[in-house]
């Protein structure tokens, strides 16, 4: 009999979602979020040749109610498991906003070990559910001598992404995410995780146990919008602004002047609404262009898009960060793909 205490340590934390999600027999109402990280793992009995698990059932919720406070007091419990000698760590959760999460835990915890996070599109109560492979893959990355300095990755559906890129692009397929710009990082073949490039890192933010996040809005144009709701954004307490603007950066002319008042008072940050690519600075001249609105003291975001950009705000505000240090923080993220 092989002596399991040779394998990996790895610690798995459930935290909702889909692919904890089921119902009672017989139930006419939807499926809700019920198994823990315990009985996710004990479904799948390949994991016992892969690593010691720890389960920890962290959370039981729909990911899109998960907060930024929850995910400090997890990068906490992922630290302390990381810096004691376990070889990763698997977060599974609701996939609605594993963008934003994922993204979050890499610049809330610092280490060259894998932090994997996953989820499934299809629950348990349906034929081909994909939440067990999800899992075996994610520990199987989080076991892997080799997956070091990746940060935070999603692993759905075999494929490796990181957490700086990947975004959920359809409402119900298992291949939902995606990485636009560059690809996946990764993939999974055979049981083997194989590993096609790394990204550079970039600061991270350790200290912000207790603190409470201040408010950030999001706000996307569209055709014709008059922006009304940009006028009470100051007034309704909002700290930070992102505007996810047309195309490489734009906005209507009639909105410029405004965004270029509220840039004043707080940190404005201009991504795109297209979903891939960096925001432009130097190309268009027209008024509500990227030149008139950088010009206006708005931040351009680089390649991050309007919710990962709102991330990387709310984290440089909550460490106690002005307009000052938003703008170095999304300088120096841009040159991590330089
Ligand atoms: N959309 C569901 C999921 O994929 C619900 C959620 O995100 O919690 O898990």
């Amino acid at each position: 009999m092989k002596d399991r205490t040779d394998l990996p340590r790895v610690a798995v934390f459930s935290l909702g979602g889909t692919i904890a999600s089921t119902n009672q027999p017989g139930s006419a109402g939807g499926v809700t979020p019920q198994l823990g990280a315990a009985e996710l793992t004990a479904a799948v009995p390949q994991l016992e040749d892969i690593a010691q698990l720890e389960t920890v059932a962290f959370r039981q919720t729909a990911s899109g109610d998960l907060t930024f406070e929850d995910l400090v007091a997890l990068a906490a419990e992922i630290t302390a498991r990381l810096s004691s000698g376990y070889a990763g760590v698997v977060v599974t959760q609701g996939t609605d906003s594993i963008e934003e999460t994922s993204f979050a835990l890499d610049l809330l915890v610092e280490s060259d070990r894998p932090v994997v996070i996953t989820g499934a599109m299809r629950n348990p109560t349906l034929a081909g559910p994909d939440g067990p492979a999800n899992v075996l893959a994610a520990v199987r990355v989080a076991a892997a001598p080799h997956a070091d300095a990746l940060g935070c990755v999603v692993v759905l559906n075999d494929q490796i992404h990181a957490a700086r890129f990947v975004r959920k692009t359809n409402t119900s397929s298992p291949s939902t995410f995606q990485s636009t710009v560059v690809g996946p990082l990764g993939w999974v073949t055979e049981g083997r995780p194989h590993i096609a490039f790394r990204m550079r890192d970039h600061a991270h933010f350790t200290a912000l146990a207790g603190i409470r996040f201040p408010a950030v809005a999001l706000l996307k144009m569209s055709l014709g919008d008059d922006g009304r709701l940009l006028g009470p954004v100051e007034s309704l307490g909002y700290r930070g602004l992102v505007v996810e603007a047309f195309g490489g950066g734009h906005v209507r002319a009639a909105l410029a002047p405004t965004l270029g008042d509220l840039a004043a008072k707080m940190p404005v940050v201009l991504s795109s609404r297209t979903g891939s690519g960096s925001v432009l600075q130097e190309t268009y001249g027209f008024p509500g262009s990227e030149r008139d609105l950088l010009e206006r003291g708005l931040i351009p975001a680089g390649f991050l898009d309007g919710p990962k950009a709102r991330v990387l705000m709310s984290l440089i505000l909550a460490s106690g960060g002005d307009i000052n240090d938003v703008r170095d923080g999304f300088d120096s993220m841009g040159q991590t793909t330089r």
